[in-house]
């Protein structure tokens, strides 16, 4: 009986250790075999540091690429020209591609500076998701990332890790201003439409939080609809015209970008309203154009978005090169213009 015993004891004792050998090696497998659809260093690419983000040779001239996502506003024309000059002064040779508003022609343009064997990549990215991916091509490449103006998804691709920043603006906050303006020059009375940015982009996701936080808590305000204007002045029209017939009750919009107002403005005009008496009309950015748009009384305030990112950028990225510590995030100081300062500001803006 006893022996028996003994023997069911080490039977299952030797089951145990068989047991958590094998959750060991599932746990930990020797090798370290990529995951799937993880991306793998390219042969005779720069070795990645310790950290895993790329190092940069040094190096008398650098060429680094520029990877815009569009060029059909102000602000980003600003963008790439404060970009153009930061790379001539500092006699950098620069790779510039421009998207055209594709997310997918934007990875391509990424792969394209990869094959070029650039030193950085500078990439404003179109949308969070599709662009991650890019950051992560790159980085296994061998080539340091830094992200202006837009982020991607950083469940996908971490900052410190797969890029080195992101530079730009607090985009939550840029809503949360827009919002407080709003509430205060409506005396927190409002039925708002809401025209929303590029889908799947972070300053559309971000702006849009940022202002519907700050309303939720407000009784007497309320968003009728929000729908995306794509930062684009003429969809933004569009848009604005079909939400206009669903909704002539309205009495304030929040445009996402000065784009998308400037072309609700038109809309609203169009359809017999006047802006900044019957609709009061609040954007982000700071173009030329919503500067003069405030001081003719059509809109309301514009929360500024910087779009000049040259010599910060630059800065950012030959402090990297030194092997200095970044931090992971640089964010912008944004302006506000309103009736109280455009006619001054206007002649510096772009
Ligand atoms: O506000 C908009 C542009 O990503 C912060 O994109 C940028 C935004 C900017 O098209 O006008």
């Amino acid at each position: 009986m006893k022996l028996t015993r003994l023997l069911s004891l080490v039977t299952m004792l030797a089951l145990l250790a068989t047991l958590l050998a094998a959750c060991g090696g599932a746990a930990a497998p020797s090798g370290g075999a990529p995951a799937a659809g993880a991306p793998t260093a390219a042969a005779g690419a720069a070795a990645p540091a310790a950290g895993g983000l790329p190092q940069v040779a040094k190096k008398d001239k650098y060429k680094v690429g520029f990877a815009q996502t569009e060029s059909n506003n102000p602000w980003r024309l600003a963008q790439t020209a404060s970009m153009k000059d930061e790379a001539a002064k500092r006699g950098y040779e620069l790779v510039y591609t421009d998207a055209a508003s594709s997310a997918a022609k934007q990875v391509a343009d990424v792969d394209s500076m990869i094959a070029q064997k650039v030193d950085a990549i500078f990439l404003a990215p179109r949308e969070e998701k599709p662009l991650a991916q890019a950051v992560l091509k790159a980085k296994a490449a061998g080539i340091p990332v830094i992200l202006l103006d837009r982020n991607v998804d950083q469940t996908i691709a971490k900052p410190g890790q797969d890029f080195v920043t992101f530079i730009g603006s607090d985009f939550i906050e840029e809503g949360k201003r827009a919002a407080e303006w709003l509430i205060k020059a409506t005396s927190g009375k409002a039925k708002i439409i809401e025209l929303e940015g590029t889908t799947g982009s972070s300053p559309a996701n971000d702006r849009k939080k940022g202002f519907d936080d700050r309303i939720k808590s407000e009784s007497g305000l309320e968003i009728l609809a929000s729908q995306t204007g794509d930062f684009a002045r003429d969809k933004g029209r569009q848009v604005m015209e079909t939400l206009l017939q669903a909704h002539p009750d309205v009495t304030a919009v929040y445009a996402h970008n000065d784009e998308m107002a400037i072309g609700a403005i038109a809309a609203l005009e169009a359809a017999g309203k006047t802006p900044g008496k019957d609709v009061i009309v609040v954007s982000i950015d700071g173009e030329k154009d919503a500067l003069q748009a405030i001081i003719d009384g059509k809109l309301g305030a514009s929360v500024e978005c910087n779009p000049r990112f040259g010599p910060s950028a630059f800065d950012t990225f030959e402090k990297y090169a030194k092997g200095e510590q970044i931090p992971t995030k640089i964010i912008n100081p944004d302006n506000f213009y309103d009736s109280s300062n455009a006619a001054k500001e206007i002649a510096n803006s772009y």
